[in-house]
């Protein structure tokens, strides 16, 4: 495994740590892994992502275990319980995967979903991931920049928003009928949230393919927002000219607002949002970071905006 020092993400708060510990953290990260998916009984074959070539680490917190990563989750269409995704997840077929890339750009293609990562590096990604019900993990995926795959499509001018859209199988998804959003759920941002180098379309969890409950086989992360921003199983990449109505906008504007950027002063949603609960802990004793503690690298994308208007 190729390991590299130094990242092009400028913040004070990234920390580049020696490759030795690294590495040996990683090891036993990737043990952890094994034991993890083991304990949780998961017949899913996770693969190994060998050719990690870069390491970025944006918090010096503990990184959550593969057993609180893939046992608490949200995903919706296999049911609203925290564990329903771990229970009913393993039904959905991951491959083949195709993910259809149209909208305003020059070069709209279908790839298969080896064909869309192949030609960038895979990264690990350590980073803050905090959900609207004021619960938090710090996790290690893995993935590409989606700034690499928005480049290759080369959006044209009218390409103002990206609109990501999920996977829909009634067969393989038994919480399509108790979730009550407006399915397939779909998610969206703004051209400059989608090319900033901390938005991730992530691939893989502790050095492995991801599970089917994290967003198998490919879905977003976006640290600095909360995490329904983040679409699971993502089938395609179209690029808008005007703002994408979002599955969850849709279901109630007045608690969920398009950018749903980390803010510890505003709660629109029912859950307080200055504080939250580091999982597996039991309570929201931890102080909420502006823009999930991402600020220095991504207020200045949000400079004049009313953020208690447009949250
Ligand atoms: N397709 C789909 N994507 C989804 C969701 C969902 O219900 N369906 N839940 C979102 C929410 S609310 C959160 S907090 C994150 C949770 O990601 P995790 O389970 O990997 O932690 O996924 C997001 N992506
Ligand atoms: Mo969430």
């Amino acid at each position: 495994m190729l390991i590299r020092k130094g990242t092009d993400i400028k913040s004070s708060d990234i920390t580049d740590e020696p490759c030795y510990l690294r590495r040996r953290e990683f090891i036993q990260l990737a043990t952890g892994a094994m034991i993890g998916a083991l304990a949780a009984g998961t017949a899913e074959a996770q693969t190994p992502l060998p050719n990690i070539a870069k390491h970025t680490v944006t918090t010096d917190e503990k990184v959550n275990s593969f057993q609180e990563i893939t046992s608490y989750n949200n995903y919706y269409e296999f049911g609203i319980g925290k564990n329903d995704p771990q229970r009913y997840a393993g039904k959905l077929t991951t491959s083949p995967w195709t993910v259809k890339i149209d909208g305003a750009c020059a070069k709209p293609a279908d790839y298969h979903l080896e064909d869309l990562i192949k030609p960038f590096e895979l990264e690990e990604r350590i980073y803050r991931h905090r959900c609207v019900e004021a619960w938090s993990m710090v996790i290690p995926w893995v993935g590409i920049p989606l700034a690499s795959v928005v480049k290759r499509a080369e959006p044209t001018s009218k390409a103002t928003f990206v609109e990501f859209t999920t996977v829909l199988r009634p067969k393989e998804m038994p919480g399509l009928a108790s979730g009550g959003l407006n399915w397939p759920y779909t998610e969206g941002l703004r051209m400059d949230e989608a090319m900033h180098p901390l938005t991730l379309l992530a691939v893989g969890l502790y050095g492995n393919t991801l599970m089917n409950q994290n967003g198998a086989p490919i879905r977003l992360v976006i640290p600095w927002k909360y995490g329904f921003k983040g679409a699971k199983s993502i089938v395609r990449i179209r690029f808008v000219e005007k703002m994408p109505r979002t599955s969850w906008v849709e279901q109630n504007p007045d608690w969920y607002g398009f950018y749903s950027n980390v803010n510890p002063n505003v709660s629109p949603v029912r859950w307080d949002q200055s504080r939250e609960k580091r999982l597996p802990g039991l309570f929201a004793t931890r102080k909420t970071l502006m823009f999930n503690g991402y600020a220095d690298q991504v207020q200045s994308m949000y400079a004049g905006m009313d953020l208690k208007r447009y949250y």
